[in-house]
């Protein structure tokens, strides 16, 4: 079994900063579940462009406001506490957080670790030897 607990991440390389977000990620590829598991805040007033074109991701809200718009389709959609979006099309989607958000994500595949977003918003598919 595997316990892990938020308050002993901070500092440690499972704490990934980027310009719009902190992600702790609780649960890895080395970890060994088939998917990872992050508790991410993304910083009130941003907005984020993302395109995980080789991820499948869940994101539960469970804390803030926000939206989620898909140009693809000129949706918008309101992100609250209790709301979950999951991106079973790989949509190109921006993220925008009206207040701090507090997302529960879970990736498949399971992140490595280190990564960020590219200029296009996209996660690196990581290949370990
Ligand atoms: C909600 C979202 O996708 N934010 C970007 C960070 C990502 N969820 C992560 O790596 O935790």
């Amino acid at each position: 079994m595997i316990i892990q607990r938020l308050a002993e991440l901070s500092g440690t390389d499972r704490e990934v900063q980027a310009d719009n977000w902190t992600s702790r990620r609780l649960l890895l590829k080395k970890d060994g579940m088939g998917f990872s598991l992050h508790d991410t805040v993304i910083r009130a007033g941003t907005s984020t462009c993302i395109h995980y074109q080789h991820h499948l991701e869940a994101v539960y809200c469970i804390q803030g406001r926000g939206t989620v718009y898909v140009p693809a389709t000129d949706t918008t959609y309101q992100i609250e506490a209790g709301t979950v979006y999951a991106l079973n099309g790989h949509e190109n989607h921006i993220l925008s957080a009206e207040v701090e958000m507090r997302m529960i994500c879970v990736f498949n595949p399971p992140l490595v670790g280190p990564e960020v977003h590219d200029e296009h918003g996209i996660y690196p598919l990581i290949v370990e030897e």
